[in-house]
């Protein structure tokens, strides 16, 4: 069974992808200049039409995944994420559905994928060391409405059963440069791990350059239930502000306070991370790479780092990623 579905989700990651790549590709358009490498923050700066306008992008690696050591092991496993959007005009501004899936939680085992040094998430209760877990089938359900003001103002509020509060980079699912890396980027849990965060409600405001983002969310991550649909009330709260000083280059710095956030360990979680960006498309092919550091204070302290580099040329796909984490201090 497992089998099948391992094949499947590889079979849609590549009608997706080719989808994708059909349905978005605006180079002729722009005089042979390529768009931007990514295809979802293309479609979020289309304007607003008067009829929905719809977009399905994805991946799914189908992964022979061997990892040495005492706590490696041998393993045929699936990592995917496949990424709905519609928008239209609405009330003045633009309406959004934003929907996310993955079918890890039949493509990886209950008790996740090895990956050596990840760490995050639970088992029957125990943390999951040296594995990743499965993501939840629903990664994100929401909708944003925004709306232009004057030559360089945007207002966006954004509300979601399943969503992103505004903590950390673009999480990983999203993020270009994470998006050759057949597996989720070493220690992405001290960093975006509320990626998948139960009721979120953010706004934010844009004005040229800058962008600052405030969210209310549930803290608690996701149980061990992978199918269902969590909720909580809103007692966290996150802060985030971004520079984007070219189409390339961003940079955000943003912290968070998440209550009781891990089932096994007591306590709340103050969460402040950076990060830098930088994209660039070229003619076949795409460069990006992120830099994320991350600190925690009071109870759990963890630095970390994460670098991904991601180049893209004709068929020839090469990727390297970079994860130094100092150890847990409690
Ligand atoms: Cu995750």
């Amino acid at each position: 069974m497992r089998r099948w579905l391992l094949f499947l989700s590889a079979l849609l990651g590549a009608a997706v992808s080719f989808a994708q790549t059909t349905g978005m590709d605006t180079s002729a358009e722009s005089g042979g200049t390529p768009p931007s490498p990514d295809p979802m923050a293309l479609m979020e700066e289309m304007p607003a039409m008067p009829h929905w306008m719809t977009m399905i992008h994805g991946y799914a690696f189908l992964n022979a995944n061997r990892q040495g050591g005492p706590s490696g092991g041998r393993e045929f496993d699936s990592q995917n994420h496949f990424m709905f959007m519609a928008t239209r005009a609405a009330g003045g501004g633009k309406l959004s559905l934003l929907g996310t899936f993955t079918l890890e939680p039949a493509t990886i085992p209950a008790e996740g994928s090895r990956e050596l040094f990840q760490r995050g998430e639970t088992y029957h209760n125990v943390l999951l060391v040296d594995r990743q877990h499965p993501h939840d089938l629903f990664v994100q359900l929401g909708a944003a409405w925004e709306k232009v003001f004057g030559a360089a103002g945007r207002l966006r509020v954004y509300a979601a059963p399943i969503g992103e509060p505004a903590l950390g980079p673009v999480a990983y699912p999203h993020r270009l440069s994470a998006s050759e890396n057949p597996t989720a980027p070493l220690a992405h849990h001290n960093q975006d791990s509320t990626h998948i965060a139960a009721d979120v409600v953010t706004a934010g405001w844009k004005y040229m350059i800058f962008e600052i983002e405030g969210s209310a969310f549930h803290g608690r991550e996701p149980d061990e239930n992978r199918w269902d649909v969590e909720q909580g009330s809103l007692d966290s709260y996150a802060g985030r502000f971004w520079i984007r000083p070219t189409p390339e280059i961003s940079f955000q710095v943003s912290s968070g306070h998440l209550e009781h956030p891990e089932k096994i360990e007591q306590g709340n979680q103050t969460r402040s991370t950076a990060s830098i960006g930088y994209q660039k498309a070229f003619p076949g092919g795409f460069f990006a790479a992120t830099i994320v550091a991350k600190s925690g204070a009071s109870e759990l302290r963890i630095a970390a780092v994460e670098a991904s580099i991601t180049v893209t040329a004709c068929a020839i796909s090469v990727k390297g990623a970079a994860t130094p984490t100092a150890p847990t201090k409690r």
